[in-house]
């Protein structure tokens, strides 16, 4: 068996039983041990002088190796092109997207550190594993470094239509850059498709049927290997006594009146906007059931030295206080709006308490909220997902009720439908949405992209340093 070197812009190794951690980590840290590997990436701290000094840990079996990045190569590689370049274009916001040749050196600059620091620990037989937007060169300069190994990508965020793609100065220099990796993966085929529509129109590029993309003498085998969750591990926590602690006193604070919930990082692409709105058109439209329900927002500030972070927690913090304050009354909130993270175990308790998860994303590589809510659920008397179809989790999750979220009418009629929802079909859609979460879960994903990794032929052609 190979070892396997994970590469990604953080590092977090995870227990067993994932703790704090999320499914990923729990899923990269248990092939790790299984394979006796290295993960691989940005310690998060800051350095005077970039030395490529590496720092190793053994933490839970898996040994992580990270380096301290400079003030500058945070501002542009990771402030900068990840964060205010990337990750807004790819999520079609090329309206809060910057494009600034500094990041675009910073990211380049910062992944050639990468390379370098990494290269001298890959043996001869390892598999390179590398994660997401942050490192899309990283591949490139490990073969300009020699390095014949195989190496996959796999991208967690969507890719964006060939029309938006081309307003990024660099698009050309980043999507070549992908044609180094001989597997990339992407959640969906929607996000596949894009990709090859600018493959095949600005690179000449060509498809065949086992999608092999074929660029020269280049060939990458793309994949649509949609990421799931360690759904049996979620339901256990959903049951556990922090769960059940959680599950009371949520339930309690809704004294009789359905939950509905919603869980994102605070991210202009999660649409909290929208579905507040939604909200309110709903109580607007049900002046009955109006002090029926309570909306429990949570979000956690994420990325808060970027300003579009910055300005959409304050329109959010402005609508909410507007909705309360126009529906409230001596006794009912309409709005609950925490901004603060919660061990996994407690939000799981969150998502089993309430009637309605209100997942409404404007675009999502995937989203987990919406299959950990699903894990979460009683069997007995489950609540009903409403999933935005611009998630990558739609495509998996049909029995979901899908929306636009861009309309207030659709979550609007949406809420109204799940509240009326007889148990009976509530158990049917449910059971629908367990069996294909538990199926393809987060150790299917991993297993998926590497048998497709390993099953590429060692030793790509000597041109793939192009
Ligand atoms: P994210 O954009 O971070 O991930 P998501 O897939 O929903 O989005 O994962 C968020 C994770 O954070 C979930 O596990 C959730 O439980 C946790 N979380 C969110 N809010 C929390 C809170 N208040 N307290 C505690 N935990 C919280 C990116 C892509 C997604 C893709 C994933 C994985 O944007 O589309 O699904 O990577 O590929």
């Amino acid at each position: 068996m190979s070892r396997l070197i994970v590469i990604s812009n953080r590092v977090t190794a995870a227990s067993a039983k994932g703790g704090a951690q999320g499914g990923l980590a729990v899923a990269l840290t248990a092939a790790l041990r299984e394979s006796g590997g290295i993960w691989f990436g940005w310690s998060g701290e800051q350095t005077d002088q970039f030395t490529g000094h590496i720092n190793f840990t053994r933490s839970h079996g898996v040994t992580t190796a990270t380096i301290d990045l400079e003030e500058q190569d945070i501002e542009e590689y990771y402030n900068g092109y990840a964060n205010r370049t990337l990750w807004p274009l790819f999520h079609y916001r090329i309206d809060l997207a910057e494009y600034e040749r500094d990041f675009a050196h910073g990211y380049q600059r910062t992944n050639e550190w990468f390379a370098e620091t990494v290269y001298p620990l890959i043996e001869p037989d390892d598999m390179v594993w590398v994660q997401d937007y942050h490192m899309f060169p990283l591949g490139q300069e490990l073969r300009r470094r020699g390095l014949k190994n195989r190496i996959g990508f796999f991208l967690h965020i969507p890719w964006p239509p060939r029309r938006l793609l081309t307003t990024l100065p660099e698009a050309r220099t980043l999507v070549e850059s992908l044609l180094a990796y001989d597997v990339v993966g992407f959640h969906t085929r929607e996000w596949l498709l894009s990709f090859c529509d600018y493959a095949r129109e600005d690179l000449g590029g060509v498809i065949d049927e086992n999608d092999v993309l074929t660029v020269g003498t280049r060939k990458v085998r793309l994949l649509a290997c949609p990421i799931g969750i360690d759904a049996e591990e979620f339901a256990a926590l959903a049951a556990s006594p922090v769960a059940q602690a959680t599950h009371d006193r949520v339930h309690r604070s809704a004294v009789g009146r359905a939950l509905i919930v919603g869980v994102d990082r605070l991210d202009y692409s999660k649409g909290l906007e929208e579905r507040f709105l939604g909200y309110e058109r709903f109580l607007l439209e049900n002046p009955a059931e109006r002090k029926e329900v309570v909306l429990l927002q949570i979000a956690p500030p994420s990325r808060a030295d970027v300003e579009s972070y910055q300005r959409i927690r304050n329109t959010l913090e402005g609508l909410a206080g507007r909705i309360n304050g126009a529906h409230a009354g001596l006794d009912w909130v309409p709005i609950r709006y925490v901004n603060q993270g919660y061990p996994r175990d407690a939000l799981a308790g969150v998502y089993r308490a309430s009637r309605i998860g209100l997942v409404t994303p404007l675009r999502d590589g995937m989203n987990l909220v919406a299959k950990e809510y699903v894990a979460a659920q009683d069997p007995a008397d489950p609540g009903v997902l409403i999933l935005s179809r611009f998630a990558g989790a739609a495509d998996q999750m049909p029995e979901a009720l899908l929306v636009n979220p861009h309309s207030a009418e659709e979550i609007a009629d949406a809420i109204g439908r799940a509240l009326a929802m007889p148990l009976d079909e509530r158990q049917r859609r449910w059971q629908a949405l367990m069996e294909g979460v538990t199926r393809e879960d987060v150790i299917w994903w991993r297993k998926r992209f590497t048998d497709a990794l390993a099953a590429v032929a060692a030793d790509p052609p000597a041109t793939a340093s192009a």
